[in-house]
């Protein structure tokens, strides 16, 4: 059984994976009305993937005997000023994630609690290969201009963009 404090921060954890689903469903909206289809897809994508983490999470709360709260969400945002400062924020997500993770793989070392250790893993991996991801993005949104971006740069963005997972 997990100790009340794993609990917690599990629960927490939720939370935050629920935020994140709803910052990149911001971001894709941001992303339509300007016309970056490429974008809007990755973060649609994206969003659905914070909710299986989520998902994920609450089930191992419930297998090993914990009790899951659902908790309020804050409103994501503000929405970004142009395709950069939207990546950033997409990398600052990730890394407050990151951070979070850490700190309950840190906890459950503490604790000995080596299934809870061992669920983390997974996480871990998908963070890393997350916040890689955000990076290339980023460093793509750079090359294509940012704010100033050609009708051009767009299509290629987006056409890089629609690509990746
Ligand atoms: Fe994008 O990350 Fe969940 O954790």
């Amino acid at each position: 059984r997990i100790s009340k404090k794993l609990e917690k921060a599990l629960n927490a954890q939720v939370t935050l994976e629920a935020y994140s689903a709803q910052m990149y469903l911001m971001l894709a909206c941001w992303a339509d009305e300007n016309q970056l289809d490429g974008v809007k897809n990755f973060m649609m994508k994206h969003s659905q993937e914070e909710r299986i983490h989520m998902a994920k999470i609450i089930e191992y709360i419930q297998e090993r005997g914990g009790t899951v709260s659902i908790d309020a969400i804050n409103k994501p945002g503000p929405k970004p000023n142009s395709v950069i400062e939207c990546f950033e924020s997409v990398l600052n997500q990730e890394i407050e994630n990151t951070t979070a993770i850490y700190k309950i793989v840190k906890m459950s070392m503490d604790e000995e609690d080596w299934a809870t250790w061992n669920f983390m893993q997974w996480l871990v991996a998908e963070q890393r290969e997350e916040e890689k991801l955000a990076l290339d993005l980023l460093d793509k949104a750079k090359l294509a201009g940012g704010s100033s971006m050609s009708d051009t740069a767009k299509f290629e963005l987006n056409k890089v963009i629609g690509n990746t997972g």
